[in-house]
């Protein structure tokens, strides 16, 4: 049955953090998203000189036919749910698709990311205060997920986007994962265990057409295998606050980049001296 908006929705989403919207999306319209994203995996891999590329993002800088993805962000019945069940300022297209990414199935082994929250107080936000204000806030940060293949890589932790975290949930975000070179079968048992071993988590199993729309600040968590084909539209629903928000976080970049860059300039920094060298040099 064709998706319809119902109230419950809105509360589901609020409490735990997430809402599934089954079939949403028309048949046409996947078929359309389906052959202008034919080649993104390719390029993913391409791009990224990795055959494990999780994504491509944001799809507008690569060729990219890029009609069907603003019918998809102009699509009256989703932007009227999440009109309601956000705000009528949370606007998919608010950005001309600016963010939007594709996910990808890796290439040749099973992988998953950590557990996460995708912005926590170490992420170094603009203002520590107003991120307290906001963090736990349904309406700030939002995350949508929409698949063209059945998907079911998402986990979660319902609720977690409301509180900070509770015992039990940084331990399993810590918890020992497979060896990089065990086996498939290794791989793929152990992340699925590593998955399942988060208090309350719940999997986002979805089909072509359905869409979640989730608290990328509560726990979560993608889990991948090479032999289910993932192709799924990555985006958010932005108010012009968020967008301001993300500008001063990281001059509107996608979440991750700045950390990374950070990152990177750790490691490129020439390392201190030690004591005993630099007091030779001066004398
Ligand atoms: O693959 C997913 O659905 C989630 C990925 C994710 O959380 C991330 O890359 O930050
Ligand atoms: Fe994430």
């Amino acid at each position: 049955m064709a998706f319809e908006y119902c109230d419950s929705m809105r509360h589901h989403y609020y409490k735990e953090g997430y809402i599934i919207f089954r079939d949403i999306l028309p048949p046409s319209l996947i078929k359309d998203l389906r052959h202008a994203a034919r080649d993104v995996p390719r390029i993913a891999r391409e791009i990224h000189k990795d055959p494990q590329a999780q994504r491509l993002q944001p799809v507008c800088n690569y060729d990219i036919d890029l009609k069907s993805f603003e019918d998809y962000s102009q699509l009256p019945v989703l932007v009227e749910a999440i009109g309601k069940i956000l705000t009528p300022e949370h606007l998919l297209g608010r950005t001309g698709l600016g963010r939007m990414g594709l996910f990808v199935e890796p290439l040749n082994k099973p992988y998953c990311t950590d557990w996460h929250r995708d912005i926590t107080e170490g992420s170094n936000p603009p203002d520590d205060e107003e991120f307290e204000r906001i963090r736990y806030d349904p309406l700030w940060f939002n995350q949508i997920n929409c698949p063209l293949y059945e998907d079911n890589c998402t986990w979660l932790v319902p609720g977690s986007h409301l509180r900070s975290n509770i015992e039990g949930e940084k331990e399993a975000s810590g918890s020992p994962r497979p060896d990089k070179d065990a086996s498939y079968e290794e791989l793929e048992r152990g992340n699925l265990a590593y998955c399942r071993g988060m208090p309350n988590a719940v999997r986002a199993c979805m089909d072509a057409g359905d869409l979640v729309l989730y608290q990328p600040l509560g726990w979560h968590i993608g889990n991948y295998l090479p032999d289910q084909q993932r192709l799924t539209i990555h985006d958010y629903a932005p108010t012009e606050f968020l967008l301001d928000w993300y500008e001063r976080w990281q001059g509107g970049a996608s979440p991750g980049k700045k950390k990374k860059e950070e990152k990177k300039k750790a490691k490129a920094k020439p390392k201190k001296k030690s004591k005993a060298k630099a007091v030779k040099k001066k004398s």
